[in-house]
């Protein structure tokens, strides 16, 4: 890659992969893409020993980047090779008038800090499923204020960093996990930061760590979010912060101390969550129809967000008019979906049953002839998260009248 100007440019599958081997700008004006299963690989040496970190390259974005890759054909940005952590800078977006940022299915990993925000705007900047992983950062961000969606920030030093004057940043429905120090750490002066079902899992420091300034406060906002199995849950540091405001969270194992120098306000819980490995909620979790509505429509995986779970007792609070309004929403990134049927067929003498599964539940189908007594009609399904189908097999002269998906707990290695 001799082109150091990224502008015009449009980054295909067809190209890919791009060896980066100095510093690339994005100027404005001018727009760089990148399509569907690009693969970037960055060199540990910055042959232009250019930018700000001469030793490292950094993709700085000043333009209109829209980064838009599929789940099923990401973007990739990796080292060449020398894989360690800290191998490249990092995507820097520089925010201001008029740089636009959007990125989806974009995964970024070796880099000092993945993707660096520097004052971004809230409506030019479009983040959603972005995973960021083995940064010493996965996201920094200073100044501005900018809406991060469903980001999945693993096995980095530290998940989400910002530490500046005046940073408003917001994280929805993301998973920040496994990474070696901090989930979160928010600090700085005069800034505000929301936090909003985000599931926050075995971090080795604080799920979240809020960092007072020294002279003007912070307001921090941590709602809807299960913060589990960390060293701490959410901590307070330093003397003047904050008005740390905690809500609908479930604050839980965490092996040092689900709080320190801070409390939570109303509606929180502190109980085993029953998460499964991949952070989805199991059935019969407390975190199910805790919340009142976020505002987004889909969870983590894409599934519909809020679903009212017919097994939990409705929870809620009686508004001015006196009614009744329930609290269906799930904490954390994923909304829990029960179980509920797609379809019914025939497919010959037989009939088919397509259900939403959920990962690592077993479920069988049962027919019955008086409603009352159930028969398991074999075989047993290994839930998958997706929609899966069970057919009764039975002839037709003996088809019973009722028939129903069960769900028969979790899976077990037989
Ligand atoms: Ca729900």
């Amino acid at each position: 890659m001799t082109n150091a100007n990224l502008a015009g440019q449009q980054w295909t599958s067809n190209g890919s992969p791009y060896i980066v081997d100095r510093d690339l700008f994005l100027y404005d004006p001018g727009r760089w893409e990148v399509g569907p299963g690009v693969e970037v690989l960055v060199s540990a040496i910055d042959r232009a020993a250019s930018g700000s970190d001469s030793n490292r390259i950094a993709i700085v974005l000043n333009s209109d980047a829209r980064l838009h890759g599929t789940p099923q054909q990401p973007i990739i940005f990796r080292a060449l090779s020398n894989d360690v952590p800290s191998t490249w800078s990092g995507l820097h977006y520089v925010g201001g008038v008029f740089g636009h940022l959007s990125a989806s299915n974009v995964f970024i990993s070796r880099a000092v800090n993945g993707i660096y925000l520097f004052h971004p705007r809230w409506y030019l900047t479009a983040i959603d499923r972005v995973t960021v992983a083995t940064n010493d950062v996965g996201i920094r961000f200073d100044y501005g204020d900018a809406v991060l969606n469903r980001v999945n920030a693993f096995n980095n030093s530290t998940g989400f960093f910002s530490y500046a004057y005046g940073t408003v940043p917001a994280l929805r429905q993301c998973l920040i996990h496994d990474n070696t120090h901090d989930g979160i750490v928010m600090g700085g002066e005069d800034s505000g930061a929301d936090f909003e079902f985000n599931t926050i899992h075995r971090n080795g420091g604080a799920g979240l760590r809020a960092i007072g300034g020294y002279w003007t406060p912070t307001s921090v906002r941590v709602r809807g979010c299960v913060i589990v199995s960390n060293s701490f849950g959410i901590r307070l540091d330093g003397t003047q912060v904050t008005n740390l405001a905690i809500n609908f969270c479930n604050v839980f194992g965490n092996s040092i101390s689900n709080y320190l120098n801070v409390a939570p306000e109303t509606n929180c819980i502190s109980a085993e969550s029953k998460l499964l490995p991949d952070l989805r909620l199991r059935p019969g979790s407390p975190c199910i129809d805790l919340a009142f509505p976020s505002y987004d429509h889909s969870d983590f995986a894409g599934y519909p967000r809020a679903v009212d779970d017919p097994a939990t007792p409705n929870r809620g609070e009686v508004g001015w008019d006196g009614t009744f309004y329930a609290w269906i929403s799930d904490i954390g990134a994923y909304e829990f979906q029960p179980l509920r049927i797609q379809s019914v067929r025939l497919a010959g003498a037989n009939i088919v049953i397509t259900f939403n599964s959920q990962p690592d539940e077993e479920y069988e189908l049962q027919v019955s002839d008086d409603f009352q007594s159930w028969t398991a009609n074999p075989p047993v399904l290994r839930g998958s998260g997706e929609f899966m189908s069970l057919t009764n097999s039975v002839a037709s002269a003996t088809i019973a009248r009722f028939h129903r998906i069960a769900l028969r707990g979790q899976f077990t290695n037989p």
